[in-house]
């Protein structure tokens, strides 16, 4: 049985996506131009619940204030038919050639209060048009020449940034949740807040640190050959995890933007796991959208861009069934048991336990068993197996 979508799965695409014309770094356009009502609708149809979009999507850059003016309203009007949402917007701070050292962190003054205005003035329509997050990715804040650029100055104004944007939607009652989208490079040959660590750790130097949080993308942590899964486990860690890209990418090359789960499939599917049902531990859950960041093939015409958006809900939705699978499954749940997991949630001090009370007992080091500890196994491959049977289907009910 193919995996049929419903507004209750909240996945939500970027209008960017599906509106790629597939313009890349060494050839033209292969698509035409993809109109927002026309994703309104056929986004609705497919099943999906949300679409987010940068300023200069929906408005190209160069139109009237009248023009704007209908865009906005054709725009409402698609959503208002199809009962689709907007649960995020964002900022296009990177096309315009303005921003070619940047937005919040150009060495140009007049951008940097030029990208405020422009960032204001999309808050404002994100509130008229009820996106709850809005996310910043800083794909120019950053150099090529470290000589150029100086990180600590940058980082003071990427904070004056957030905290001045932070204010005006506390001001203006907007109550939005700021979500920083980290990437290592591309298009800059190093970007500021390069992986969900150095964002989180950003994050507690603003103001309004209590509303910010992240929005990590699968492919840029891979990029850097990092483990996404683990670094969306830390930002639930931290309450942080305010909003997710889903797409694939293929290791630490360029930004590949493939559909989700066409890269790391493994990964895919324990990130899946986490978002749906915790850490194998326990934990929360992710309860925000299912938003997709991806590119459909530049080879496609309209029909494949439809057919790869989606390919991304029904591999989420397949890889969602997987684990609840994985997780019901006794032998599994015997595995984790012998493997120790939850286990891992017992503090290692007894309550109250002092340092002076953990040395004053012999068992912990004195006469510590640390052979029995030195050899004994882990059972983790077991688990390993179980997790590649039930992604494979090879082990449940499931019919194709
Ligand atoms: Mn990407």
């Amino acid at each position: 049985m193919r995996p049929v979508p419903t507004r209750e799965d909240k996945f939500s695409f970027g209008l960017w996506t599906v509106g790629w014309q597939a313009r890349d770094l060494f050839g033209e356009a292969t698509r035409p131009v993809l109109a927002g009502v026309e994703a309104v609708h056929k986004l609705a149809e497919l099943g999906a619940y949300g679409i987010t979009f940068h300023d200069d999507d929906l408005v190209p850059p160069d139109s009237t204030a009248t023009q704007r003016d209908t865009i906005i309203k054709e725009f409402k009007a698609a959503l208002a038919e199809t009962g689709l949402v907007v649960p995020m917007m964002t900022t296009n701070l990177f096309g315009d050639p303005v921003f070619k050292d940047g937005g919040f962190t150009s060495n140009d003054r007049g951008v940097r209060r030029y990208a405020l205005r422009k960032v204001m003035r999309n808050m404002d329509l994100a509130a008229e048009l009820g996106a709850e997050i809005y996310v910043f990715w800083g794909g120019r804040e950053g150099s090529e020449v470290d000589f150029a650029k100086d990180v600590r100055a940058a980082l003071d104004r990427y904070r004056e940034g957030i905290d001045l944007l932070a204010q005006y939607s506390i001001d203006k009652g907007y109550n939005m949740r700021f979500a920083i989208e980290p990437k290592p490079n591309e298009p800059r040959g190093d970007i500021l807040l390069p992986s969900i660590g150095h964002a989180l750790a950003f994050i507690s130097q603003l103001e309004h640190h209590e509303m910010v949080g992240i929005n990590p993308e699968v492919g840029h942590e891979q990029m850097a050959s990092l483990n996404y899964t683990h670094g969306i486990a830390q930002a639930l860690w931290q309450e942080k995890l305010f909003h997710i890209d889903l797409n694939g990418q293929k290791g630490p090359r360029y930004d590949q933007d493939l559909v989700f789960g066409y890269g790391d499939l493994l990964q895919a599917f324990s990130t899946v796991d986490l978002l749906e049902n915790g850490a194998p531990g326990g934990g929360p859950t992710y309860d925000g959208d299912r938003h997709f960041d991806y590119k459909p093939l530049r080879t496609e015409d309209m029909a494949g861009v439809w057919e790869s958006a989606l390919a991304n809900m029904e591999l989420y939705i397949t890889l969602r069934e997987r684990s609840n699978e994985f997780r019901a499954d006794p032998r599994v749940q015997e595995a984790l048991e012998e493997a120790g997991v939850a286990a891992l949630n017992e503090p290692t001090l007894n309550a109250g336990e002092s340092y002076e009370q953990l040395i004053a007992d012999p068992s912990t080091f004195e006469s510590y068993d640390i052979d029995a500890a030195r050899t004994r196994g882990y059972g983790f491959a077991r688990i390993q197996r179980y997790a590649i049977e039930h992604l494979l289907g090879v082990n449940g009910p499931k019919e194709a």
